[in-house]
This record gives structure tokens, C-alpha cells and sequence, in this order.
């Protein structure tokens, strides 16, 4: 097999694939290679009977129900180790995104209480969410409103009984009315942690049906605590995303600027970078390059990309290969998805790697503190030191593929409505609805999350997306996911080639209306943390036509997941009622039990999540076949709806 041709199997972006034959002549180990080292992978541990719980083990049991022992030193079989490693894996998928709004709640208290350069930009989502909350908003000073919220939202972190706020402020009644019967709401995300991993300690719970509901309880705390929070005060503080259009893929990163590229997740951190790149712009042109250049990875290009249209390097997979383009002054990371081998791959070029949250620390990092006091500082200090590092350059390791892709951004549900009102501005889903009820659009998907070294990056998110849209189904996207669209043409109207004709003229006629030539065929809806702006979507359009959220023709999918973020995520919409598929299989098929609970196939058990909730996991590696998978139950939701089939 050539070279090339092994490059081609790894990823679809020619940009990626230019950037590891560099990597190889340069003797530079990245994520791609390193995936091919582990295999075989263990079938323990992709099946999730391998149990580290305590010192008795490590204990392996059976994974295919005949061979092999069926219990562990304590007694505990494949359906209970199953469950509790599945629950772990869900609170470790929800943590991340709970703290993450923990974080920008107290940067809102403090911005506030006028302790941290922080400027609140959504005056109109801060009045909304205060009336929202019940609070007095009429004549009432934005800091000290932003103030109440923020308190009532510090609540969800402490209050020992009740529901958490989130959830009331943003679940429909119906989905509260299951969750209430099932005893699964939550109150307090950081007690709800504590008791789940309670619940997964050696000799506490065992009973696999008490440690499912804990995991779909898990996916309340994410969804509410973790998404929806997080979501809302970013847009009280930073504004409401509106259309934007953008560049994607190497290219973005320019030879003649000083770069620095963004990546993780927090917009505290990202946002101050390019406030200080803006500020410093002038100090780069004296060094003798045009300017300060920023360019995003991961969720952090997604924040930057959605309120103010930054270029977007790559996504999850291919982070390492930014900084193998010789041209990064600085990496600025904080959290969440950041690759312990960039600081390896760093180290061969002049590139700072330098992390930044203070509880978070990279190993061959250099690390300036941010803090909501000390934003600024921290903004000044890191492009400072980027621009001290481009004289450092060294021009012979310089290789930046050429080309780079339009792309469209920043569709918000307030920024959706807006564009739906050009079509009817009294009713702006109506037109929506009547272009899902007459089958013009035959159902919504979002397709979100990752990618996954274990799969060609981008090519299972974009063969799902083409398939859907050639069958006329509108697609969403979020996080890494949107990524993989925008590098290969799937956010700009230039995409709509891919579509049928039915979905295609639809968008055209919302684009034409707002004075572009169409919409595209994917409508990028922001960072992970703003799955809860697909989840609003939702129930906006569920309420209007006065159905439950679980009936609606929808479903999501994450073709190319790795994170435990995805399954969390996916957790919170199978508990809305939506199906969800992955593309890369959880570690659940040791446990029959579980299996069939979140899958729904037939067996002996007979408590399913579709039963309960509505919706249920999908798993299929095929995209083509997973495409067809979620439209036959869209067909189905259609067809219990009385919609046009
Ligand atoms: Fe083995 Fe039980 Fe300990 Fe797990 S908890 S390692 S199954 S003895
Ligand atoms: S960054 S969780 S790889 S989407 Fe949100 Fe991308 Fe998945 Fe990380």
C-alpha cells in the first residue's frame, strides 16, 4: 500500500493528509498512528466486563454468556459490571460539561459584581431567562439582574432537595411528567455526581435496572446543568449567536501572521485571546508580519466561530497536526478534548503549548492562570509571549495546505426563528411545520459530536449528512461533527447539491428570503455545550404543534463519537424520546441486560428506554445503513403523527 493511500484511509481532509506525510518525514508521532498501535483492541474492555473497582481485581468475566468465568471475586456478573462502568462512563461524560458551567456561572456572578473584565453582551437572553425565572426585569439594572440569575443558577450546585431550576426553566412538561414517575429528576448536578459515583462503588449498588435509571437521571444532570446552563449564561455574556460566515481547514492558518490557535472548550479563555490579539494587532506588524491571526480547534473554534465568525484550523483527530504546520506561535488550550501528545509534538517546533484553567494542567505545558479576575492578564500575557515567538520561526518546517472552504455558522434557535419570520413573521414555525407535515422536509437530524482516530476522521459524519439530506432530511450539527460538514462543504448553500429537491427548495426559499441565495443544507448550531440549542429547537416546535417532544419525526446521531461527552449527550435525547445513533459502539454488548434496555432489540428483557422514554441507541459503523436506520423511525413517528409519508 502507497503512502498516499494510506494517509487517504486515515482522514478525507487532503489538508490532514499533507500534514502526516510531514509528520513521517519528520519522525513526528501523532494520535493517527498511535490508534493503529492499539489494535487489537481488548474485547474486555470493548464489551465492558473488565471491572478495576477494587483490590481483589482486576476481574474479566465472560463476554459472550458461554465461555469464561460469569462472576467476579465479589460475586458481580456482566450485567452489573456493565452498568456500573457504563455509569462512570456517563458521570465522566457529564462532569466536564457541569464544571464548564459552573465556570461561566461564577465569571457571571463576578462580572456582575463588577470583580472580572467581562462585559454582558445578551442583554435581551438576560431579560428573557430573568422573566423566565420569575424574577422582577422591568426597570431593573442588568448587572444586578444577571446578579439573580446567577444566584438561582449557583442553587443547582447546592440545594439538597427540589428540582434543579435548568430543567424547569427549559424541559417540557410532558418529559417532566415521565421523569417525575420514573423518580429520576435531578436537584443538585454536583450531588448527583457524588451520588452516581457513590452508586458505582465497590459493594454499593448491584441492581442493573436501579443503575440504568441513574444513568438516564446522569443525562438530566447533563442536559440541564451541564448543556443548558452553560449555553444560556454564555449568551448572556458573550450575546446571542446570528449568522456568520467563516473559513475552514489549514488554510485558515496564515504564513505571513503570528498564529495562535484556540482549542477545548471555554469561552472565557478563548474570547479574551482574540479581545488581546485585536488590542495587540499593531505589535505584530512591527515584527513584520500583517497581523495577529487566530484560528480555532475543537469546541473552542465552534464558541469563537458562532459569535464572531473566527476561522476554524480542524477538528478533534488532526489537533496535533496543527502545530506540525511549523506556523503556530502559541496553542492556547483550557479543557476538555486536549490531547496529552500535542505538548510531544510542540516541542519540535517553536510553538508554545500553554494551558490555562488553573485546575487543569498539561504535562510540557506552560501554563498562565486564568481566572475571571485575571482575564485580562492572562489574555495580555499569552499574545505577548506568541508574538515574542514568531522571530523563532523557523521557515524551512513550514508547510500550510493551501485550501480553504467557505461555510456558514451562528444559527442560534433565536437566529432560526428570525429567518423563519421573513417567510411569516406572526408565526415564524409555521412554515417549518408545514414543510415537515407536507413531507418537504421529512424529519430534523443532529448530527454531533466527535471524531475518532478509529475511524477515517470526517468521512462517517459526512456520508451520514449526505444520505439524510438526499432523502430530505434537514440536518443540524454541533461540535466536532459541524467541523467534518464545514471542511467538506456541507455548511455553505453551495452544499445543497446534495440534497433531494423537495428539502433543497425549502431552503432556498427561507435563504431567498433573507437576501442569500440559500440556506445550507446543515445548519451549524454551535459547540457541544449547545446541543441544548438543538434540545430548544425541539421543544419550541413540539409545543407548537402541541405534541410531546418524544413523538416529533426526529432522531440524532454521532457517527464518529469517541468522547464520553457524546454518550452523555446521547443519553440526555434518548431520555427527551429521540433516538440517538453512534457509530462507534459503546462498551455495553457484555451485559445482554443493558444491551437490550438502551437498544430496544428483542430479548428476554423487557424494560427498554424506547418503552419508557421514547427514544433509544442506535449503534451501526455503516453511515449509509444508519442514515436508512433513523429514517425508517422517523417514517414511523411520521406515520403515529398522521404527517404526509
Ligand atoms: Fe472484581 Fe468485584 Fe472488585 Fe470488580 S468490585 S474488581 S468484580 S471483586
Ligand atoms: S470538542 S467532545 S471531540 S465534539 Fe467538543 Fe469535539 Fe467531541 Fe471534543
Amino acid at each position: 500500500m502507497s503512502r498516499q493511500v494510506l494517509m487517504t484511509d486515515l482522514t478525507m481532509d487532503t489538508g490532514v493528509q499533507e500534514l502526516l506525510v510531514k509528520a513521517e518525514q519528520e519522525t513526528i508521532e501523532t494520535a493517527f498512528q498511535r490508534a493503529k498501535e492499539q489494535e487489537p483492541h481488548c474485547k474486555f474492555g470493548l464489551t465492558g466486563v473488565c471491572c478495576r473497582r477494587c483490590l481483589q481485581g482486576p476481574c474479566r468475566v465472560t463476554f459472550n454468556g458461554n465461555k469464561g468465568v460469569k462472576r467476579g471475586v465479589c460475586g458481580a456478573t456482566a450485567d452489573q459490571i456493565v452498568a456500573r462502568n457504563l455509569l462512570s462512563l456517563i458521570v465522566e461524560g457529564t462532569t466536564p460539561h457541569v464544571e464548564h458551567a459552573r465556570e461561566i456561572l461564577h465569571t457571571l456572578l463576578e462580572t456582575a459584581e463588577g470583580k472580572a473584565p467581562y462585559e454582558i453582551k445578551g442583554k435581551e437572553k438576560l431579560i428573557a431567562i430573568g422573566k423566565q425565572l420569575g424574577l422582577m426585569v422591568d426597570g431593573v439594572e442588568l448587572d444586578k439582574l444577571a446578579r439573580e440569575v446567577a444566584l438561582i443558577a449557583l442553587q443547582d450546585f447546592q440545594q439538597q432537595s427540589g428540582v434543579s431550576h435548568w430543567l424547569r426553566l427549559r424541559a417540557q412538561e410532558q418529559s417532566v411528567e415521565t421523569w417525575e414517575k420514573l423518580n429520576i429528576l435531578p436537584s443538585n448536578a454536583h450531588l448527583e455526581i457524588a451520588n452516581a459515583i457513590n452508586k458505582t462503588a465497590m459493594g454499593c449498588e448491584s441492581d442493573p435496572v436501579s443503575l440504568l435509571l441513574a444513568i438516564m437521571k446522569m443525562g438530566l444532570v447533563e442536559g440541564y446543568d451541564g448543556l443548558h446552563l452553560s449555553t444560556d449564561l454564555q449568551d448572556i455574556l458573550f450575546g446571542t449567536p446570528r449568522l456568520v460566515k467563516t473559513q475552514y481547514r489549514m488554510g485558515v492558518i496564515k504564513e505571513d501572521y503570528v498564529n495562535i490557535a484556540v482549542h477545548g472548550h471555554i469561552p472565557m479563555v478563548s474570547e479574551k485571546i482574540l479581545e488581546w490579539s485585536r488590542k495587540l494587532n499593531n505589535k505584530a506588524q512591527a515584527l513584520g508580519a500583517q497581523g495577529i491571526n487566530i484560528v480555532g480547534i475543537c469546541c473552542s473554534a465552534n464558541e469563537l466561530l458562532m459569535r464572531q465568525g473566527v476561522a476554524v484550523a480542524t477538528n478533534y483527530a488532526s489537533q496535533e497536526l496543527a502545530i506540525i504546520t511549523g506556523a503556530l506561535e502559541a496553542m492556547v488550550v483550557d479543557a476538555q478534548c486536549i490531547m496529552p501528545g500535542l505538548a510531544q509534538v510542540a516541542e519540535c517546533y517553536h510553538t508554545e503549548l500553554i494551558s490555562t484553567l488553573p485546575n487543569i494542567k498539561i504535562e510540557g505545558a506552560s501554563h498562565v492562570d486564568w481566572t475571571p479576575e485575571a482575564a485580562d492578564q492572562m489574555g495580555e500575557e499569552i499574545v505577548r509571549r506568541a508574538l515574542a515567538h514568531y522571530p523563532e520561526r523557523d521557515q524551512s518546517k513550514v508547510r500550510i495546505p493551501g485550501d480553504t472552504v467557505e461555510a456558514y455558522a451562528g444559527f442560534s434557535v433565536e437566529q432560526i426563528v428570525e429567518l423563519l419570520a421573513a417567510l411569516n413573521g406572526p408565526d415564524p414555525l409555521l412554515p417549518l411545520i408545514e414543510a415537515i407535515a407536507q413531507g418537504d422536509i421529512l424529519g430534523v437530524v443532529a448530527i454531533v459530536g466527535c471524531t475518532n482516530p478509529k475511524v477515517k476522521q470526517d468521512w462517517a459524519n459526512t456520508e451520514v449528512a449526505k444520505e439524510l439530506m438526499r432523502n430530505n432530511v434537514l440536518v443540524v450539527a454541533t461540535g466536532c461533527s459541524a467541523h467534518s460538514l464545514g471542511k467538506n462543504g456541507l455548511l455553505s448553500p453551495a452544499g445543497l447539491q446534495y440534497c433531494g429537491e423537495k428539502l433543497a427548495s425549502v431552503l432556498t426559499a427561507i435563504g431567498q428570503a433573507n437576501g442569500l441565495p440559500a440556506l445550507p443544507p446543515a445548519l451549524h448550531m454551535g459547540s457541544c455545550v449547545d446541543n441544548s440549542r438543538i434540545d430548544d429547537l425541539l421543544v419550541a416546535l413540539a409545543t407548537r404543534m402541541g405534541v410531546a417532544v418524544r413523538e416529533l419525526p426526529v432522531a440524532g446521531s454521532s457517527p464518529e463519537n469517541h468522547s464520553p461527552k457524546a454518550l452523555s449527550i446521547g443519553t440526555f435525547f434518548i431520555a427527551q424520546g429521540v433516538d440517538v445513533h453512534i457509530g462507534v459502539n459503546a462498551p455495553i454488548t457484555g451485559s445482554p441486560l443493558v444491551e437490550q434496555a438502551l437498544t430496544a432489540n428483542k430479548g428476554e428483557f423487557s424494560v427498554t428506554t424506547d418503552e419508557l422514554f421514547g427514544g433509544k441507541l442506535i449503534y451501526e459503523a455503516d453511515p449509509i445503513q444508519a442514515a436508512q436506520t433513523m429514517i425508517v423511525r422517523i417514517m414511523q413517528k411520521r406515520q403515529a403523527l398522521g404527517l404526509v409519508c
